[in-house]
């Protein structure tokens, strides 16, 4: 391989939407926070596609400023978490309208072996790519991925601006696409090929790309491991739960602060792409652990978004809903001047 990839984005006098986004949340950084939510719109806590419901907004008397989906299961009707694709394409265009963020991360099967992403075998991504023997089963996904990413549309066929985040927490060991299954060059070749064929062969130019590790990283060096490249990535994302866990809040600071650097001196996006307590067994969470490290210092505050993970139910969520202890936590949490949600947006 490979492969040039500057077309479809940063040409001169580009005032598309996707710029827009892109240019906003450049300039919220040190200022605003976004706050974001996963799967927001399609289910909560004690119901499941009512239109117009939100746990967010069910608490907080705002919708979130940021959306996250995922198109694991591609192909077929459902997401992996069974929501229908026909709807994940509807909400992410009433995101659009209504003037909010929609981010879509990809717990991709592996095109091999049709395995989900946490299953670790039968990995080969040299096969997958340009001149290997499977090549084409992997193209089978990207061209379901390019379809469904180009049939989301306004009625007058505007395009919906989406940040895409793929193959992230390549740090771990937990997905296919991680640091037990493929060696970095392999990764990076993988990130690449994606974002090379989406945006060049494909043509999508509605797209803005996160690269999102784990907190498997100490230093500037060790967050790039495996960084494809500069023309490649327009956000530069964390995803990280388990410091919260560990009452390590210290070192969410600190691999934050590494975020927003190498994002500065870039002149990208920073990002807190995936966090949470799950179940909030954490108390006050919102405010006793997550602001405390978005507040924490100049470096913390540069990062544009925060978005929490899913509420599947009691036993698997992220954000308080109507009668739970910490729904008040999460209202202070959200009134901090800092902190944005789709009304605030909106002014
Ligand atoms: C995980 C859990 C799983 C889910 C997956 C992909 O964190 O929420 O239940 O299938 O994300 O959304």
């Amino acid at each position: 391989m490979l492969l040039s990839c500057n077309m479809g984005r940063k040409e001169k006098n580009d005032y598309s939407t996707v710029r827009q986004v892109e240019n906003y949340l450049s300039e919220i950084a040190g200022k605003n926070i976004l706050f974001g939510h996963q799967d927001d719109l399609a289910y909560g806590i004690g119901w499941k596609s009512v239109p117009g419901e939100s746990d967010v907004n069910r608490v907080a008397g705002s919708y979130p400023a940021i959306f996250g989906w995922d198109i694991g299961n591609i192909g077929d009707n459902n997401n992996l978490d069974g929501v229908p694709f026909d709807s994940i394409r509807a909400y992410m265009v009433r995101v659009h309208k209504m003037g909010g963020i929609n981010t879509v991360s990809w717990h991709s099967r592996n095109p091999l072996t049709g395995f989900d992403a946490w299953n670790l075998t039968g990995v080969d991504i040299t096969a997958m790519l340009p001149g290997g023997k499977s090549h084409s089963k992997f193209i089978e996904q990207l061209d379901l991925v390019a379809d469904f990413f180009k049939s989301i549309k306004t009625e007058k066929g505007d395009e919906v601006p989406i940040i895409f985040r793929p193959w992230h927490e390549m740090l771990g060991d937990w997905f296919w696409w991680g640091s037990s299954t493929c060696t970095d060059e392999e990764f990076k070749n993988l990130f690449k090929f994606t974002v090379y064929y989406l945006r060049n062969e494909k043509g999508l130019k509605n797209l803005l790309i996160a690269y999102s590790p784990d907190k498997g990283f100490t230093t500037p060096e060790e967050y790039l491991r495996r960084y494809p490249g500069d023309s490649y990535v327009d956000i530069l994302g964390l995803d990280d739960y388990s410091d919260f866990k560990q009452n390590r809040l210290d070192m969410v600071v600190i691999r934050l602060g590494i975020v927003t650097d190498v994002a500065l001196e870039k002149g990208k996006i920073a990002a807190f792409t995936e966090t949470g307590s799950d179940k909030l067994e954490i108390d006050n969470w919102y405010t006793s652990n997550l602001l405390q490290v978005l507040n924490a210092s100049e470096k913390t505050r540069r990062v544009s978004y925060v978005m929490v993970w899913r509420n599947r139910d009691t036993s698997h969520f992220y954000v308080p809903y109507p009668g739970h202890e910490q729904e008040e936590d999460f209202r202070n949490f959200v009134s901090n001047k800092m902190i944005f949600l789709l009304d605030d947006l909106k002014n």
